[in-house]
């Protein structure tokens, strides 16, 4: 099978874990970037080697040349870029968050539907190692049927550094984090029929919300809380750990800090490190978000070879996209929000 050709939009911070994840996956390569910031698509060109550069994605899609196209941008451009690479019939993966609202999110997903090219979200959290884990545990039936969970991310770790963008919008933690945090929880026990949620700013040096507390009523029956902060001071760091607590019917989980996976069932207990690996482009704390980034790259162009919808399709994120947007209107109108109304 012939190696896939890629095109990546967006040189900015993120991309330079997806531009090396890009080198490590097996099938597929990058052949033209594209970045509006002359600076930014330098830095990248001659760091990774590609001589195929574009100050504008229009010129480089007319160009062609490409199997499909990695979207790296922030979510202001996310729309426009999607639905000019289904015009041009050419698959895509679009970085989180996938749109700014549920209703673009869905004319994309039309979009790339009636184009036949299939459309992936990189939401690359639920491929994180320990994540996987977990979701083995539970699928191996040893702490029987799942009926509460708890899926944490709490941290008082510098985010602003790297991108300065997230201090400056009317939302902040919930569509950043939290849209991670929403889809493992979906990854776990599964779809949500209703949502509760409260916020707060605690950090008054940034604009949107830091600290969100949400209630998911999953369609199973099971209950579960997804907490997320960038305002707790913590003796030790946990960044950027899940922690996830689950009881079942017969035990439970608990990943702890420090990727500490311990499962308690029928037979005992046992307790298993769960870390992930440092990738030699990699470094602390990143590692665990980077090697995701190449497990997500790798799903794709197994699917984009192979055939089958990926994990995070477009269709899959707008239910993830549906909790986000729920979230930010429950903790508004201080009601429960029912998701499949929205769908
Ligand atoms: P960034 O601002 O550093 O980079 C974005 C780049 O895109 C910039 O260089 C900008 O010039 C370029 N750009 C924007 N619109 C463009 C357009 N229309 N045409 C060409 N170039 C354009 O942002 P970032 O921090 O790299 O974040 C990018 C995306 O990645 C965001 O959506 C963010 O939420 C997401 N992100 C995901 C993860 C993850 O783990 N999945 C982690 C961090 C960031
Ligand atoms: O994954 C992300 O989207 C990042 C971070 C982990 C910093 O929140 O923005």
């Amino acid at each position: 099978m012939a190696e896939l050709k890629g095109a990546l939009i967006g040189c900015g911070f993120f991309a330079i874990n997806q531009m090396h994840a890009w080198q490590d996956v097996e099938g597929a390569r990058i052949v033209a970037i594209c970045d509006r910031d002359p600076e930014r698509l330098k830095l990248v060109g001659d760091q990774f080697g590609i001589e195929r550069r574009y100050a504008d994605a229009a010129a480089m899609f007319a160009d062609g040349g490409f199997d499909f196209v990695d979207i790296a941008t922030t979510v202001a451009s996310h729309r426009a870029l999607v639905e000019m690479a289904a015009s041009h019939r050419i698959p895509a993966i679009c970085q989180k968050p996938f749109a700014k609202t549920l209703s673009d999110a869905k004319a994309m997903v039309a979009a790339c539907a009636t184009a036949g090219v299939p459309l992936m979200v990189h939401e690359n959290f639920r491929w994180q190692t320990p994540i996987q884990a977990v979701k083995t545990v539970l699928q191996s039936g040893a702490i029987g049927e799942p009926f509460w969970g708890r899926f944490s991310f709490r941290s008082g770790y510098d985010v602003f550094s790297g991108q300065p963008y997230l201090a400056e919008g009317e939302r902040f933690i919930i569509e950043d984090l939290g849209i991670h945090t929403l889809d493992i929880a979906r990854f776990i026990l599964g779809d949500v029929a209703s949502l509760t949620a409260r916020t707060k700013r605690v950090n008054p040096k940034i604009k949107g919300e830091d600290v969100a507390t949400i209630l998911l009523d999953h369609e199973s029956g099971a209950t579960s809380i997804v907490d997320v902060s960038y305002a707790s001071k913590l003796a030790t760091e946990p960044f950027p750990e899940t922690l996830i607590e689950l009881d079942g019917t017969k035990g439970s989980i608990r990943l702890s800090q420090g990727y500490r996976l311990e499962v308690s069932g029928p037979d005992g207990v046992t307790i298993s490190d769960a870390s992930p690996q440092l990738l030699s482009w990699a470094s602390r704390p990143w590692h665990n978000i980077q090697e995701s980034v190449l497990a997500i790259q790798q799903h794709w162009t197994d699917r984009l070879a192979n055939g089958g919808e990926t994990s995070t399709s477009g269709a899959d994120n707008l239910k993830t996209l549906a909790l986000v947007e729920a979230a930010y209107e429950s903790a508004a109108s201080l009601r429960s929000v029912d998701i499949g109304a929205m769908l």
